[in-house]
């Protein structure tokens, strides 16, 4: 890689001594945080430098491969996607003569301030796009439900794999525990379960409102009388056991109160969101020199960088129980 930079580096110093006016000091622009426009159909991805040189470095892209997400590039966390360098899609160097404004990228149509002095593009290339999930560090809380991923029983080795089956799933209802914010599917939240009041009695810290040694977040009947958590509802709220109290507390907290009992197939939504982190690199692209002397150079593999994005909504709005 470095051997690539340096000739690149080399190139533009000769090339900017012959022409008197630009002396390029540094080319630092690898492995950049990245930042992301959306404009039209098209993405920008782009890393600015006006650290000692004005420079910048950005990546166009149209494809239909990417996420139609304006803030995501991609969801396919299990294979890398691979763009190819023509038509609309291009990366383009530039050098300017002046400080580039941090929205310059953004604007539909670009500014004529900075004056761009030297100007490299390509005409061929492979963009390949990686993205994975950027929340499953063990002491991450994937599903913002108040418990870590490692606490959740996510198994560490397959968490870019929501779907193996190493993950604890304790309801059964197909999404681990680290992502499912009911884990025993009793249409109470976790983030609501694990909440301790004065004199509750508790399990590994977690409230146990039966004390059987299961905390009320993995315990589908919560108040061990024998009538399930989801079904101590009236009628007219299914979805919501708390919301039926007919003394001092919610009925799914009452051993006293079994009654009314309503069997039913509703499940709350367990839509979470997640964070991604897409890395870029470009394979086998070359870079033309858009002063019309044809001067090409040409790259075997350039890591542009990486982006990253939180809050991307994610996961199943179930009306129903599938089973
Ligand atoms: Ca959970
Ligand atoms: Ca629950
Ligand atoms: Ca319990
Ligand atoms: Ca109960």
């Amino acid at each position: 890689m470095k051997k690539f930079f340096s000739i690149f580096i080399i190139f533009i110093g000769l090339n900017s001594c012959d022409s008197g006016d630009i002396i390029v000091t540094t080319f630092d622009l690898e492995n950049s945080q990245l930042k992301l426009c959306g404009l039209g159909d098209q993405k920008v991805l782009y890393v600015i430098n006006n650290d000692g040189v004005n420079e910048s470095m950005s990546l166009q892209l149209s494809s239909g491969q990417l996420d139609d997400d304006q803030l995501l590039l991609s969801r396919n966390t299990t294979q890398p996607i691979e763009i190819e360098l023509t038509g609309n899609n291009k990366m383009v160097y530039r050098l300017y003569d002046g400080e580039i404004p941090s929205d310059y990228f953004c604007k539909a149509v670009p500014s004529k301030d900075p004056g761009v002095v030297d100007e490299y593009i390509t005409t061929e290339g492979t963009v390949v796009i990686g993205t994975r999930f950027n929340d499953i560090g063990p002491q991450d809380d994937a599903d913002g439900d108040g418990i870590t991923n490692i606490d959740e029983g996510m198994d560490p080795d397959e968490a870019q794999n929501p779907d193996s089956d190493t993950h604890l799933d304790t309801d059964g209802d197909g999404i681990p525990n680290y992502l499912d914010i009911d884990d025993d599917g009793d249409n109470v939240r976790t983030s609501t379960e694990i909440r301790t009041g004065d004199g509750d009695p508790t399990t590994e810290g977690y409230r146990d409102t039966d004390e059987d040694g299961v905390p009320n977040y993995l315990d589908p009947d919560d108040d061990g009388d024998g009538a399930l958590t989801k079904y101590e509802v009236s009628s007219d709220d299914l979805l919501n056991p708390q919301s039926l109290q007919l003394a001092d507390r919610p009925n799914y907290l009452n051993p006293e109160l079994t009654e009314p009992y309503n069997e039913h197939n509703e499940v709350i939504d367990h839509s979470i969101n997640r964070n991604y982190r897409s890395d870029i690199v470009i394979r086998n692209f070359n870079f033309v020199k858009q002063d019309g002397s044809g001067e090409e150079i040409r790259f075997d593999e350039y890591n542009l960088g990486y982006y990253s994005v939180s809050g991307i909504s994610s996961g199943e709005t179930e009306e129903e129980n599938p089973e």
